[in-house]
């Protein structure tokens, strides 16, 4: 395919997925209405094929936020991108963990990743520590982004009220090694959930800073993929659902131990007796509904709650089956995984092989242009 040719259909691929497909199921396959993306499955090895690049924090336990904000789409992109998928554990250290800890959040956070349906086959997954061109590239797009535009990121205030006693310069230029991610590997299309839309602006200004500053064929300037569910709610209700804000559901948790969490977990205030009816669209639970249950189930527990012929606890049961049939096969590929730390050892090996390719390809080019050695 001539070279102009098959840029153009690049670029049409990248207008479909950004497009909404609402006719398509959710992702236990029901019929859903929440937004879905249309797939077109590729060759696997299609030269053709656009860039994206996505990260996540090795912080704690993956919980359904990053599943149904993150991991779902993963699998998704991986048919239509040539994916980069990053377990971004130089961010982790703005919380200052213990290396051990973090270390084997890294490969458990990988088994996740794993196991929610990533290939490697498909995708490239790697550590982003065994990528040091992510830390050289965070220095250049430093000097390139004025502290006013750090000053405004809300979620450097959120996380200096979490942690008011760790409050580091990595944690005020966390969005700037997240503009370094991005643009090393020149991806066209980057998802992101709400809590990333701030950051991923920064990333696309700076890009057009570089680009401005030095010359604009380096960077392309990344469109952003909406997530499938782009802020999936904790269970407290009031924020979303976060690994350090002790509100999440896990998504290696067993039945039994999610069945702990929903039972404790707040409703419609309204229904204080079960006699008292509802507004299913005002609780919380009721909206995790919408991504395990099928609309008729939804439609069912709907006029149960409006009318009180349906009590809190019987819809509760229903979501905690419905998560069950989505986590159990996830819970027996992790440990499946765990049982072959040697494979893990080889899939991140080769991740990070080929991310260090491309990432050096990059930074030749960044060095050139911006005057430092090791340019070509
Ligand atoms: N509640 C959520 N709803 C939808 N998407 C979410 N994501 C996280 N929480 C939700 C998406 O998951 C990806 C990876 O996020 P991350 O772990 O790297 O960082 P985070 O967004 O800061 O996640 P947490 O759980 O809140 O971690 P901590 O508490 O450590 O900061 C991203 O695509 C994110 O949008």
């Amino acid at each position: 395919m001539a070279e102009v040719a098959c840029h153009q259909v690049c670029q049409a691929r990248v207008r479909a997925i950004c497009s909404v497909d609402k006719s398509r199921r959710g992702i236990s396959g029901q019929r859903s209405r929440t937004r879905t993306v249309r797939t077109t499955p590729l060759p696997r090895y299609n030269v053709c094929m656009v860039r994206t690049l996505s990260g996540i924090q090795p912080t704690g336990n993956l919980h359904i936020g990053n599943y149904l904000g993150a991991l779902v789409n993963w699998v998704k992109l991986q048919e239509e991108y040539d994916a980069y998928f990053c377990v971004v554990d130089m961010h982790a250290l703005t919380q200052r963990p213990d290396p051990e800890v973090l270390r084997q959040a890294v490969r458990e956070l990988a088994i996740g990743v794993l196991a929610s349906g990533v290939d490697p086959e498909r995708a490239t997954l790697f550590v982003q520590s065994q990528v040091p061109q992510h830390a050289e590239l965070a220095w250049v797009m430093m000097c390139l982004t004025p502290l006013g535009d750090l000053n405004r990121m809300t979620q450097f205030k959120d996380k200096s009220t979490q942690q008011p006693d760790n409050i580091n310069a990595g944690l005020f230029t966390y969005p700037v090694l997240q503009t370094a991610d991005i643009a090393l590997y020149r991806p066209e299309a980057v998802p992101v959930g709400e809590d990333q839309d701030q950051h991923l602006e920064l990333a696309r200004e700076t890009i057009r800073r570089f680009n401005f500053t030095y010359g604009g064929d380096v960077f392309p300037e990344p469109k952003t993929v909406k997530s499938l569910a782009p802020r999936v709610m904790g269970l407290d209700g009031e924020s979303k659902m976060s690994k350090s804000k002790n509100n999440e559901i896990g998504l290696f948790e067993t039945e039994a131990e999610t069945w702990k969490k929903l039972k404790g977990a707040k409703t419609d205030p309204a229904r204080e007796r079960r006699s008292d009816p509802g507004t299913p669209e005002v609780c919380n639970i009721y909206s995790y509904h919408g991504f395990f249950s099928t609309d008729e189930q939804r439609a069912e527990l709907a006029e149960g709650c409006r009318k009180a012929t349906l009590g809190c606890v019987d819809c509760k049961k229903m979501l905690g089956t419905n998560m069950e049939s989505v986590k159990g096969p996830i819970r027996e590929r992790a440990a499946d995984l765990r049982s072959k730390p040697g494979e893990l050892d080889q899939i991140l090996a080769a991740g990070a092989e080929k991310a260090r390719r491309t990432a050096e390809e990059t930074m030749v080019m960044v060095r050139d242009r911006i005057g430092l050695a090791g340019g070509k």
